[in-house]
């Protein structure tokens, strides 16, 4: 569907402010030119995500992982926001009503292009943390000595990412599954909703309520359950919908 017909009931709620909370995932980045996990280009094609994405892999082979992970952060670096990130900054600038951004990516676009107030499930690559004792290290550099660095406790440094098996932290996913529950739109961006508990964020929502629009290329484990699939690249589709709210600054 294009955004020029868009249901009456959505371009009410953009209109008018409406509560709103954005999921972000991914397919946000892609369009920088970062690799999406699953699928055919995805960074995890051919791969056992249980080898770099889990407590145990880290354990079992601490330079492999820090070698991805250092990988990844030169990717991000490398990479450029993109408009849909640079639209959902500007929206929560603009924003009289409640706006929570949610997001699961780790690269640090969304704040690269602005958003201030973006709740982070899964971390960030731009933090290490002790594996003994979970404490955050904020002066975050690249190590030119032996890796994986370690902690003044002398327990390997890993990156501040949630990996599989990992609690989200706590006070993130309480504030986003508030803002599923308190918001009378849901935009689901990139995401395949495959992993959770954020994949669950949106049914809270729709419980709730809310009308769900997810902003996907292609179908996904939540399509058949939201209120509208707008099928094309977010970072197309995330800028229409904001001008639809009036939200018309750095939104390519
Ligand atoms: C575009 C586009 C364009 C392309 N525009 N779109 C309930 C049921 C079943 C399982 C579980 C459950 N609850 C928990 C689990 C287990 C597990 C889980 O979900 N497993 C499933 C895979 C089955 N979850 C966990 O383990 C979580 N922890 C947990 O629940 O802990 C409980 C606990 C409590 C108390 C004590 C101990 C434990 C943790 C999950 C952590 C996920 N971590 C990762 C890695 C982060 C670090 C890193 O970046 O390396 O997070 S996994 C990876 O997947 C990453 C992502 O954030 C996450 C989601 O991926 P995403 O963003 O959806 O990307 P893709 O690639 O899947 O999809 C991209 C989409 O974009 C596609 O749809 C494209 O079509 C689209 N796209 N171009 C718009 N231009």
């Amino acid at each position: 569907m294009e955004t020029a017909t868009l249901p009456p009931r959505l371009l009410a709620l953009l209109e008018s402010g409406a509560p709103l909370a954005v999921l972000t995932g991914a397919g946000v980045s892609a369009e920088s030119g970062l690799a999406t996990f699953r699928g055919p280009q995805g960074m995890w094609e051919g791969l056992d995500p249980a080898s770099l994405a889990t407590p145990q892999a880290f354990q079992n082979d601490p330079l492999t992982v820090w070698r991805f992970y250092a990988w990844r952060r030169r990717q991000a670096l490398a990479a450029e926001p993109n408009p849909a990130h640079v639209a959902l900054a500007a929206w929560e600038s603009a924003a009289t009503g409640r706006f929570q951004l949610v997001t699961q990516n780790v690269d640090g676009l969304h704040e690269r292009a602005g958003s201030r107030g973006a709740i982070r499930l899964h971390g960030t690559l731009w933090r290490l943390r002790c594996s003994v004792d979970a404490h955050e290290h904020d002066d975050f550099r690249e190590e030119l000595g032996p890796l994986p660095p370690r902690c003044t406790c002398g327990a390997p440094l890993r990156p501040a990412v949630v990996w599989f098996g990992e609690p989200l932290p706590t006070a993130a996913i309480e504030s986003a599954e508030r803002a599923a529950r308190e918001a009378a739109l849901v935009l689901v961006a990139g995401t395949s909703s495959t992993v959770y508990p954020a994949a669950a964020l949106p049914r809270i929502a729709r419980a709730a309520g809310a009308y769900v629009v997810e902003i996907n290329p292609e179908a996904t484990a939540l399509t058949s359950e939201v209120d509208l699939h707008l099928r094309g690249a977010a970072g197309r589709l995330v800028p229409e919908l904001a001008r639809h709210a009036g939200v018309t600054s750095g939104s390519a």
